[in-house]
């Protein structure tokens, strides 16, 4: 696997939730097949679980891992190409990448969507640099699109607890004061259809999502309606896609927040969030602390999730090495 952006890139999802379940009965089963080998973890947004499971990944498979936080001592970086560069920022993208390539032999980056060009969001600019003059293996840690170790976990959540074949998977839109990114909720939906679940989205109108992502799930627009026989909640905030408020809040209604009598509605469903969530807002505290609720297992799974993506990539490194 030379990288991993998007659910096309791990292959069949059966097979990689087997392995995935295999690394999670014996996480150093591997620990010596990425001795010598150096993982750079590169953030230009903050983190807490990508940047400890995906650090405890490597770390399982005997590999090295830096980090660099690009806006905390690294200098400021240009992404666009043809600029003077005479305001603030001391280093182009087009030197950078190559010199953090040249140190590591894996590259992990995070680069959240600007959500002010639509077109240089969804092009994946950042990351499809880092894939094209770094000359590793890279894999996303959240880009601007998608959040692909995200909905790896939560696919092996799921499949760990579900009951029957074909849950069905309700990703409920939810307020939060801040815009947010459409990634994680654009990934959870192309992940969970293409698991062959029965899915469907529900937000306020204005919240459509990118229908590249939502292929194959139900738009409904009553979330009362959408939580009914659901097997799984997973809520998410994200800031709307369509023109022209690309980026922008819409809505902060709190009758859109996770409540006990919004998941008794459901088939006694579990609740499930990526984490960081903002409680009162997104969830109330009775639902995120209840019996029911994933939201840990699921934040545990990123280091299984982000230990399988590494270890198809030194296997894929070595077997270059050994033709
Ligand atoms: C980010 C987002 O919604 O994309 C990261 C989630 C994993 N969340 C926040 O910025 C609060
Ligand atoms: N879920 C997730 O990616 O969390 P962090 O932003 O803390 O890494």
């Amino acid at each position: 696997m030379n990288k991993f952006t998007t659910v096309a890139d791990i292959g069949p999802l059966d097979k990689a939730v087997a392995e995935a379940l295999e690394i999670k009965r014996n996480r150093y089963a591997h620990s010596s097949l990425g001795r010598n080998y150096t993982l750079l973890m590169i953030f230009f947004n903050s983190s807490l679980r990508t940047r400890l499971s995906t650090q405890k990944a490597a770390m399982n498979l005997g590999m090295n891992v830096m980090v660099l936080d690009v806006n905390q001592g690294a200098w400021k970086l240009e992404t666009e190409r043809g600029v003077i560069m005479d305001g603030d920022k001391a280093e182009h993208l087009l030197e950078a990448i190559p010199v953090m390539g040249s140190y590591c032999d894996i590259i992990g980056v995070r680069s959240f969507a600007g959500l002010k060009d639509k077109a240089e969001d969804y092009e994946e600019r950042v990351i499809n640099q880092f894939i094209k003059y770094s000359g590793r293996p890279v894999f996303s840690m959240e880009a601007a699109t998608g959040h692909p170790l995200q909905s790896f976990a939560d696919l092996i959540t799921i499949e760990e607890h579900k009951t029957k074949a074909r849950p069905k998977v309700v990703m409920t839109w939810a307020p939060h004061p801040k815009a947010l990114p459409q990634a994680v909720p654009n990934s959870f939906v192309q992940w969970m259809v293409a698991a062959g679940y029965e899915v469907v989205v529900t937000h306020p109108e204005g919240y459509e999502l990118d229908s590249a992502f939502t292929e194959g799930a139900t738009i409904d627009y009553d979330q009362r309606h959408a939580l009914a026989g659901a097997d799984f909640v997973y809520a998410k905030n994200w800031s709307a896609y369509a023109d022209p408020h690309y980026g922008e809040v819409l809505c902060k209604s709190r009758d859109w927040t996770v409540d006990a009598e919004k998941m008794a509605l459901t088939n006694n469903a579990y609740f499930m969030h990526c984490l960081p969530v903002r409680r009162g807002m997104i969830v109330t505290d009775d639902v995120i602390e209840g019996p029911r609720s994933l939201v840990i297992p699921e934040a545990a799974n990123r280091e299984i999730s982000a230990q399988t993506v590494i270890k198809r990539m030194l296997e894929s490194i070595q077997d270059n090495r050994n033709d």
